[in-house]
């Protein structure tokens, strides 16, 4: 980490280096330079990207492209030089590395501190697919192949679940078997893409609450961040993501299942934003916004559990059983969703 920060063009020294953020990715440290500049510096995932220079490549155009549309700087993100100029990011002995420069007078936040964060998360969202519509798709390196094809996870899942490398099938049959019993509806949003019923645009597909910047005082959406999975894919992912993470009325690795519900209030008020920012979908699309959620939820949970019968090797863990306790939140997710199913369909049916 050292050797990579003193590597690019910072204002200034750099006096301290600490981790930094809750991204299950990437590793994330803040910067702070004698000059009083603040940096992120990331060294990113080998295990999660395989074509990094390619993913620098979309990173930079799309930043690039939402800079050139910014009123102001703290609309888009900033990319620092390396010290050897011209690419703006590090192979240091087969780890990469790139820093941004800190969006300063901002907050990021895990969850919604009420009804008007989320609504503003969502703004920003429609906002990003707005600007994105006349970027030229074809250039987008797939940064993560098949990323959100459910059908996929679902073969991720099987395999994990007969190689069993670290014994823990057996223990968790019940959330296996909540996942089989769905796979049929998990295959839906991409069965109405390969029918070509859904147009693919670019989108997100990472939009968690916390890769939306607020702004510190006014509360309103600066700028949308992690930029890593910007590629062709459904509005229904965008949205669909946002919600299982941010309607949900507990944390992702809630423990405590009676707590985790999802609140159709917040599920309102996301598609109220997104809607009002986002320019015009097909009726398809904004049909298909309550199965993106639905699909999202049971998608991620998939992942998680996926993850943990692979022994915890994709994403970031804290405790033996994280991985476990977040596909538990998510199949709640999902349960609670089909409770509320008439109702998630009746409020998107006002936009129809
Ligand atoms: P990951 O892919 O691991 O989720 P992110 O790019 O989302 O990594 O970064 C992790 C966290 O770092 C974010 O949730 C946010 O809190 C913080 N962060 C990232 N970029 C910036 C930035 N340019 N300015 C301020 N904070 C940032
Ligand atoms: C990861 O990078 P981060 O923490 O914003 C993951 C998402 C998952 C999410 C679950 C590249 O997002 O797909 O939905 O964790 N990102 C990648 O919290 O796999
Ligand atoms: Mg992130």
């Amino acid at each position: 980490m050292e050797n990579a920060v003193f590597r690019f063009q910072l204002d200034g020294n750099p006096v301290s280096c600490e981790p930094y953020g809750h991204g299950h990715i990437n590793r994330t440290y803040l910067v702070e330079s004698d000059q009083g500049k603040r940096y992120i510096l990331q060294q990113l995932s080998r295990r999660a990207f395989h074509d990094i220079p390619g993913l620098m490549e979309n990173v930079q155009a799309v930043t690039e492209f939402l800079d050139g549309q910014a009123k102001d700087r703290r609309e888009s993100l900033h990319l620092v030089s390396t010290t050897d100029g011209g690419v703006c990011w590090l192979d240091e002995n087969g780890e990469y590395w790139r820093c941004y420069e800190f969006i300063e007078g901002s907050i990021c936040l895990q969850a919604a501190r009420n009804e008007q964060d989320f609504y503003e998360s969502a703004v920003a969202f429609g906002h990003f697919q707005r600007q994105l519509k006349d970027f030229p798709a074809h250039t987008l390196h797939e940064t993560i192949p098949m990323f959100h094809n459910t059908p996929n996870r679902y073969r991720q899942l099987k395999e994990a679940i007969e190689k069993d490398v670290v014994g823990r099938a057996a223990a968790v049959r019940e959330e296996i078997d909540f996942a089989l019993q769905r796979e049929e509806e998990g295959g839906r949003l991409q069965e109405l893409l390969d029918h070509g019923v859904l147009p693919l645009r670019v989108t997100h597909n990472d939009t968690k609450l916390n890769n939306v910047m607020l702004d510190e005082e006014t509360g309103k959406a600066l700028c949308i961040i992690d930029l890593d999975t910007v590629m062709p894919g459904l509005v229904a992912y965008d949205v669909g993501d946002s919600i299982r993470f941010g309607a949900s009325t507990a944390a992702e690795d809630e423990k405590d299942l009676s707590k985790v519900e999802m609140d159709l209030n917040l599920y309102g008020s996301y598609l109220k934003g997104f809607l009002s920012s986002c320019g015009e979908l097909t009726k398809e699309e904004i049909r298909s916004l309550p199965l993106g959620a639905k699909i999202m939820t049971l998608e991620n949970g998939v992942r998680f559990l996926t993850d943990y019968l692979d022994g915890d090797h994709y994403y970031a863990t804290s405790r033996e059983e994280h991985n476990l306790d977040r596909a538990r939140t998510q199949f709640k997710l999902v349960l609670d969703m089909e409770k509320k199913w008439d109702d998630m369909m009746r409020i998107i049916e006002t936009y129809l």
